[in-house]
């Protein structure tokens, strides 16, 4: 029988914060409390709250699955992140996170957190998909109401009706311009149902842009079996990350927050560069790992970047194609950053499946690969182009047969696309006007030529 990790078992552990915990009150509502969020922001505010103090628990909401709850309530919230390289592990408990609570479910208790006057910040890692875009980028109503959407207008509505002071709403996903366009989503939002709160709205809250980066792969059983061996405790809530972490916050909060810049993170003026190069360098370069490294039998980062013909074109893709379409900023170096990311994308200890992110591949690759090729100005761009031709493979089902079918919120469409046509058609179909992917990108005949050339799962020189 194994024992399930507690509260109770808080002093037993060496790395653990040091604050008492029943004693904080909650200061951030946080929507999506996934891996992510666990390795990354919670582990912020924790080693935040042991340096600096402050009442800023956090209490998660599960849009969807109500796994996170099942995982991490039980355990009063605790949960263990484990560090992974190839050096060894290194283990913290994680003390930051209150409660998780089941969109669908809690309503009440959800708008009452929105509305306390403790809170002060609510936070977002629901993916691309969770902001509820069409095709165009514009808020899809229908999809708006089974989102964050309604909840958090409840939220806004409570605290102006109470006289309470506004909120900074961060969005923590990797958007182009995120929080300018949770800003443009909820100005739509709130303008169709509520005029008088988005007058509310524009005058109380902010919107912060930032560039989060942290690897987290899924958390897998072997993980969680590999744990309970070293700890003797069984911790259902575990993450496993890597030692590198990176958050770049826009100076713009509406009232009092954290002292993350205490603990690493960096608040700045604008977070543009950071995340224009983290999103087409980093998330450009793992998207291309995944449809190119499935196609060529791999399942692992790890794997993908080893193969040689892979690494020169993912190499190429962050350095030749993507870096010069960004404006770095006076402390950013490109090209050890790329130097950097082969590196981090190399650890063996981290098991990250290319299936994790090949998944959602509509939402993802605008702003990871089609926004260096809107930005060429002309230059070459044969490694996005490739894996373009990668992603359409994927598309059509050709190197996913092991793992299932395409897990896309367009998959439907876009599937249905791919099938029964040639090459060319399918590329007018998906990036030709009026086709899903049409607004950020229109390739050139040379461009289709590419990505019609990649066959035989061999990328283009
Ligand atoms: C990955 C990201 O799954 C994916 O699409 O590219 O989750 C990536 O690991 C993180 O953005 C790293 O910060």
């Amino acid at each position: 029988m194994s024992t399930r990790l507690a509260p109770a078992h808080l002093p037993l552990v060496a790395a653990r914060p040091a604050y008492d915990r029943d004693q904080r009150a909650i200061g951030i509502v946080h929507f999506g409390l996934g891996a992510f969020t666990r390795a990354h922001q919670a582990w912020y505010t924790d080693r935040a709250m042991d340096t600096a103090g402050g009442d800023w628990m956090i209490v998660g909401v599960s849009m969807r699955s109500p796994d996170v709850g099942a995982q991490l309530n039980p355990q009063g919230g605790l949960y263990t992140l484990a560090q992974r390289s190839a050096e060894g592990v290194e283990l913290r408990l994680i003390g930051s996170v209150a409660q998780v609570l089941q969109a669908g479910e809690d309503t009440g208790a959800i708008v009452e957190h929105l509305a306390a006057p403790t809170t002060h910040i609510v936070s977002f890692t629901v993916t691309e998909k969770g902001y509820c875009r069409g095709a165009d980028g514009s808020l899809d109503p229908a999809m708006a109401e089974r989102g964050f959407y309604p909840l958090l207008a409840a939220g806004l509505e409570r605290r102006k009706s109470a006289g309470l002071g506004g909120l900074t709403l961060m969005s923590c996903d990797n958007l182009a311009d995120n929080g300018h366009q949770l800003r443009a989503l909820l100005r739509s939002y709130l303008g169709e149902t509520d005029p008088a709160l988005l007058d509310w709205f524009e005058h109380h809250c902010t919107t912060p842009c930032t560039m989060v980066d942290r690897i987290v792969p899924a958390t897998t059983q072997e993980d969680r079996a590999a744990l309970e061996a070293m700890t003797g405790l069984r911790d259902e809530g575990a993450v496993v990350t890597e030692p590198f972490s990176q958050w770049v916050i826009e100076d713009a909060f509406a009232g009092p927050r954290p002292a993350w810049e205490a603990v690493g993170a960096q608040i700045v003026s604008d977070v543009a560069p950071y995340e224009t190069a983290k999103l087409r360098m980093l998330n450009g370069a793992h998207s291309a790992l995944a449809y190119l490294g499935l196609a060529r039998g791999h399942a692992h980062v790890h794997e993908a970047v080893a193969d040689p013909v892979l690494r020169a074109c993912v190499s190429r893709l962050m350095s030749e194609e993507a870096a010069p379409t960004i404006h770095a900023g006076p402390d950013q170096d490109l090209a050890a950053y790329a130097a950097a990311l082969l590196e981090r994308f190399a650890n063996p200890a981290l098991n990250h499946r290319l299936i994790q992110i090949a998944m959602d591949g509509s939402q993802k690759i605008s702003q990871r690969w089609l926004a260096t090729l809107a930005h060429a100005q002309g230059r070459q761009c044969p490694a996005i182009l490739t894996a373009i031709g990668a992603w359409l493979a994927h598309l059509r089902g050709e190197n996913i047969a092991a793992w299932g079918t395409v897990d896309d919120p367009r998959a439907d469409e876009l599937t249905a696309l791919v099938q029964n046509s040639q090459a060319e058609e399918q590329i007018n179909a998906i990036f030709g006007e009026g086709g899903p992917m049409a607004s950020a990108w229109q390739p050139s005949s040379a461009d289709r030529a590419l990505i019609m050339a990649w066959k035989g799962h061999q990328p283009v020189p």
